[in-house]
């Protein structure tokens, strides 16, 4: 089931990484799905410091003392009414984390910051679900134990002392990995799968075609287990050389990985392009999962008939029916792919969740939000280069240049008085914002660069080039 977790940092007293707020946010999705909560559920997360969690405490619990966390659950006791016919998440609470409290009691406990956060923020989503320590002695007991199991389950294990960077270390050993390609026609949901995985945005999405043009590494690792998934771009008949560059770019990658989850549309008929990737499969003799995608929008008897078709074609180790968009199903996917983990140690470090710099991630969200904003044929003329990248502890400045291939093109990208571009601007901004939890500074420049997508050298100078 797919979770939305806002998280704000209030505090900055202590430096609150990506991967601080990643796990944090893992557990509380781990959370949710221990207790088997069956509809999406939305819960806003801040992190404060001492004197911040005092004022709250005093302000709506009357208690004048700092607390490492508090809960403000929406609904009484737990009896959480949702909405079936509702499309939208349901909004179950705030959890509020004193982060400068959970830095003292890590210490005090001997373990990582990561873990003490993640606890407190597991034990506050146990509070909103209804179950309070305070009340009763059965709940307290159920609650502790409980937490273990969910942070066991995300493999912030307690008795692991030896961390590395305040994170749970699995040893060498007891370390399994696997290679994933993400295969598919265009549009089929394949970036939205790697981010609903990964539990960020590491990928461009879009309701147009040909979104991806790059392969993207999206990363999860889960106790022991490693999974590096590769989104490729979809599969489909090139125009120019960006088109050649992209399908190369996916069908390469097939061989080097050690399992395939090749994606079709449920609504869909089986397109040529379908059984080239069926074909590059057996070629490759990699085990193949299908994943129908889109259940969500999908009619059960068209859904039946892919299957049966899909069948004939290949032997896959199982046909699975998800929807990427909701979360539905990707339990399953991961549960599918576990067989083929190999008894080797991982590849990256636990807490990386993409091998992609923040750089290259923002460029890649200024060119996705032009694919929203802008109409049919202008976006798939465009590139986007960042061109000047500053970090400091709390701020990014990005100059991005924006490519296109005409004037007239430049003109609508602009768009009236510059509206289009300041959208574009803004809504790229809050993306890297939140992905980096820093504040961004973010300069677009448009230019013309005519023909780019039929020239190597052009192709070359944006980014696109094959590997030799
Ligand atoms: N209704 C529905 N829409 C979905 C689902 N998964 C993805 N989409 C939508 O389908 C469109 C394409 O999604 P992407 O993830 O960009 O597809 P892709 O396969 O990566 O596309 P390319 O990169 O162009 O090959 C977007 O508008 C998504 O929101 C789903 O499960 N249900
Ligand atoms: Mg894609």
């Amino acid at each position: 089931m797919k979770h939305t977790i806002y998280s704000t940092n209030d505090q900055n007293k202590i430096e609150l990484t990506t991967a601080l707020r990643n796990t944090v946010k893992k557990a509380i999705v781990a959370a949710l799905d221990y207790q088997e909560i069956d509809f999406p559920v939305e819960i806003s997360l801040s992190f404060v410091d001492n004197e911040k969690i005092h004022e709250l405490n005093k302000e709506y619990r009357g208690k004048d003392a700092p607390t490492d966390v508090l809960s403000f659950p929406m609904f009484e006791n737990g009896e959480i009414e949702y909405d079936d016919e509702s499309d939208e998440p349901c909004a179950i609470g705030d959890i509020v984390i004193s982060l400068e409290k959970a830095v003292d009691q890590a210490e005090e406990y001997g373990h990582s910051l990561e873990r003490e956060a993640a606890f407190l923020a597991v034990h506050s989503v146990l509070h909103l679900l209804g179950f309070d320590h305070e009340v009763s002695e059965e709940d307290d007991e159920y609650m502790k134990e409980s937490a273990e199991d969910i942070l066991s389950s995300i493999g912030l294990r307690r008795d692991i002392s030896d961390s590395v960077e305040g994170s749970a270390k699995i040893p060498v050993k007891e370390q399994k990995t696997m290679f994933i390609s993400l295969i598919g026609r265009p549009n089929v949901g394949k970036s939205t799968l790697l981010n609903a995985i990964v539990g960020e945005k590491v990928a461009a999405v879009s309701k147009k075609p040909q979104t991806t043009r790059n392969r993207i590494t999206g990363i999860h690792t889960i106790g022991c287990e490693q999974y590096v998934f590769v989104d490729t771009p979809g599969l489909h008949k090139p125009k120019n050389k960006l088109g050649e560059f992209m399908v190369n770019a996916a069908e390469t990658a097939i061989p080097d990985t050690d399992a395939v989850v090749f994606m079709a549309e449920v609504n869909d008929s089986i397109h040529p392009q379908d059984k080239e990737i069926i074909a590059r499969i057996k070629k490759a003799k990699l085990p193949a999962i299908l994943v129908l995608n889109k259940t969500d929008i999908c009619n059960k008897g068209k859904l039946l008939d892919n299957m049966a078709k899909f069948n004939e074609l290949y032997d896959f180790v199982s046909i699975i029916p998800a929807s990427a968009l909701k979360g539905e199903n990707i339990d399953i996917i991961m549960n599918e792919l576990k067989p083929f983990l190999r008894n080797e140690p991982w590849f990256y470090p636990e807490d990386m969740i993409t091998d992609q710099t923040v750089r290259t991630i923002s460029a890649e969200i200024i060119r996705e939000k032009l694919l929203r904003l802008l109409d049919e044929e202008i976006p798939h003329g465009t590139a986007v280069t960042v061109e000047d990248y500053e970090e400091t502890e709390k701020l990014i400045k990005i100059r991005a240049e924006i490519y296109c291939e005409k004037d007239a093109h430049k003109k609508i990208i602009i768009g009236k008085n510059g509206e289009t571009l300041k959208k574009a601007a803004t809504f790229a901004r809050e993306d890297i914002e939140e992905m980096t939890s820093k504040k961004v500074f973010l300069d677009l420049w448009v230019e013309v660069k005519e023909n780019w997508r039929d020239s190597e050298l052009n192709m070359a100078r944006l980014g696109f080039k094959k590997e030799d």
